[in-house]
C-alpha cells in the first residue's frame, strides 16, 4: 500500500484493434501470486502442529497471529450469548433481509430426486442427500466479512448440514464480530472456531479435542487459507474436500455509450477496494475519446472520496480498460479472462447473457451494481476467481449435497440388460462379473 498522493488513479488503456494476441494475453493476465513454495513452507509446520498438539496449537497461533492472548478456548459452542450479538436495528434489519433472499433462492435450487426406466424393467434413481459436516470460513484481515457467512451458512442451512462449523480470525481483545455471531446462530451453526489461517483450515480437517472435523470446507481466504485448504483435501487421511481453488477478488466490465460513467467507475471501484491484488477490467464497446475520459474522470474522483484509496491503488495499478468495436468482441474478450463477476452496462444487456460462457456471476443492466450481489439479491458471492470460472461454479446448494444413485431391477430388467453386462464382462476378462448375472439367469431358467 502506497503512501498518500495526489498522483492520478487511473487504469492502463488499450485498443484491441491495435495489439496482437499474445500481448492481449499479458494484458488479461491476472497478478501474479507468491510462489506455492514459499506459501507450503509455511503453512506444512502449521497443519503438523495443529494435527500432532490439536487444541493447544490452535490457541498458540491465534494468540500470535491474531494478538488475541486473553483467550483460553479456540471454540465457541452454541447456543452463543446474546451479548456476543448486540446490533443496531438497522443491521439487524439487513441481516435479516439478505438472509431470507438468500435463503429463498437457494431453497429453489433443491432438485427433486429423479427416476428414469432406461429399459422395461431396469430402473435407475438420483436422490441428494447433505453432507454431514462442513466447515466455513470466513476471513478476517482489513475488511469484516459477515456477508461471507451468510454466503456460507445459508446455502449450509438449506442443504440440511447437520453440523455447522464457521471458522473466523477473531478481534485482538479474543472477540468475534457481532454480526458474524448473529449470522452463526441464525444459521444453526453449531460452534465458531476462533481462528483464522492454516491453523482454522487444519483444525476444522482433522478436528481437535474440541474442535469439530468437518468432511468439507468452503469459503474465501488469502493465499495461506487457501493453500492450507487445497493440501488437507489432498491429503486422503484427512477425507475432507473443499470448494474451489480460489485467487484475489476481480470484476470485468463491459460497458457501451449507454452507460453512465458513474456508475462504471463506482462498480470498478467497488471491487478495488476489496484488496491491493484484487483485478479490474474495463472493456469500453465503441467509446470515443470523451466517454472515455469521462469515466477516468469519475474513477479517480470517485476513487479519491474512499477511505480505502490506498488498496484501490494499488488495485487500479494492475487494473486495465481494453476497448473493442462489438458486443461480441467484447463477449470473446470476457470468456477468455472468465471473470468472477462481469458487469454488463450495455444496451439490451439482458440479450448478450446467452453469450456469457465463463463467468461467476452476471450484472445486468445499469440498476445491478455488484454490491447488490455481494450482500442481499440473493445470489452467492462465493464465487471462482483467477480464471477458475471456466471450470468451476460459484458456491450453491450443490456445494452442501451429494448426489447418490440407485438402481433397482426385476427379473424381466435382468433378462433384458444381462447379455450386454456379460459380453463387456467377458471383454474386461472379469468372470465373477459375468457369473453374477448368468447365475441368476440359470435360477430364473429353473423355475
Ligand atoms: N465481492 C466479494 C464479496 C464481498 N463484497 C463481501 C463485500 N463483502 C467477492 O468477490
Ligand atoms: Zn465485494
Amino acid at each position: 500500500v502506497k503512501a498518500p498522493t495526489d498522483e492520478k488513479i487511473t487504469m492502463k488503456s488499450y485498443d484491441l484493434s491495435k495489439i496482437g494476441s499474445s500481448e492481449l494475453d499479458d494484458i488479461l493476465r491476472r497478478p501474479s501470486q507468491k510462489s506455492p513454495d514459499t506459501i507450503l513452507n509455511i503453512i506444512l509446520p502449521i497443519i503438523d502442529d495443529v494435527r500432532k498438539n490439536g487444541d493447544k496449537a490452535v490457541l498458540s497461533y491465534t494468540h500470535r497471529f491474531e494478538k488475541a492472548t486473553s483467550l483460553t478456548s479456540p471454540v465457541l459452542k452454541a447456543p452463543f450469548p446474546e451479548s456476543m450479538m448486540r446490533l443496531s436495528p438497522e443491521t439487524i434489519k439487513a441481516i435479516d433481509i439478505s438472509f431470507e433472499n438468500i435463503r429463498k433462492f437457494h431453497a429453489a435450487q433443491q432438485d427433486k430426486p429423479l427416476t428414469v426406466e432406461t429399459m422395461p424393467g431396469v430402473v435407475c434413481t438420483r436422490f441428494s442427500r447433505p453432507i454431514e459436516a462442513v466447515g466455513l470460513y470466513v476471513p478476517g484481515g482489513t475488511a469484516v466479512l459477515p456477508s461471507t457467512a451468510l454466503m456460507l451458512g445459508v446455502p449450509a442451512m438449506v442443504a440440511g448440514c447437520k453440523k455447522i462449523v464457521i471458522a473466523s480470525p477473531p478481534r485482538a481483545d479474543g472477540s468475534i464480530t457481532p454480526e458474524i455471531v448473529y449470522v452463526a446462530h441464525k444459521v444453526g451453526a453449531e460452534s465458531i472456531v476462533l481462528a483464522g489461517g492454516a491453523q482454522a483450515v487444519a483444525a476444522m480437517a482433522y478436528g481437535t479435542e474440541s474442535i469439530t472435523k468437518v468432511d468439507k470446507i468452503l469459503g474465501p481466504g488469502n493465499q495461506f487459507v487457501t493453500a492450507a485448504k487445497m493440501h488437507v483435501s489432498n491429503d486422503t487421511n484427512a477425507g475432507v474436500s473443499i470448494d474451489m481453488p480460489a485467487g484475489p477478488s476481480e470484476v470485468l466490465v463491459i460497458a457501451d455509450k449507454d452507460a453512465n460513467p458513474a456508475f462504471v467507475a463506482s462498480d470498478l471501484l467497488s471491487q478495488a477496494e476489496h484488496g491491493v491484488d484484487s483485478q479490474v477490467i474495463l472493456i469500453g464497446i465503441d467509446l470515443d475519446e470523451s466517454h472515455l475520459t469521462a469515466i477516468e474522470d469519475e474513477l479517480h474522483r470517485q476513487a479519491m472520496e474512499l477511505p480505502r484509496v490506498a488498496i484501490v491503488r494499488g488495485a487500479i495499478a494492475h487494473s486495465v480498460t481494453v476497448l473493442v468495436n462489438t458486443v461480441d468482441e467484447a463477449m470473446q474478450l470476457s470468456n477468455q479472462y472468465a471473470p468472477e463477476h462481469l458487469i454488463l452496462q450495455i444496451k439490451g444487456a439482458e440479450k448478450v447473457v446467452d453469450q456469457v460462457m465463463n463467468a461467476g456471476s452476471v450484472f445486468i443492466g445499469e440498476w445491478t451494481p455488484e454490491s447488490v450481489g455481494d450482500y442481499s439479491a440473493g445470489v452467492n458471492h462465493s464465487l471462482p476467481t483467477y480464471g477458475f470460472a471456466k471450470q468451476y461454479s460459484g458456491v450453491n446448494l450443490a456445494s452442501f449435497v451429494k448426489h447418490i444413485t440407485s438402481s433397482n431391477l426385476t427379473a424381466e430388467g435382468l433378462r433384458n440388460v444381462g447379455d450386454a453386462v456379460m459380453q463387456l464382462a467377458k471383454v474386461e476378462e472379469l468372470e465373477a462379473h459375468r457369473r453374477a448375472v448368468s447365475i441368476r439367469l440359470a435360477h430364473m431358467n429353473r423355475k
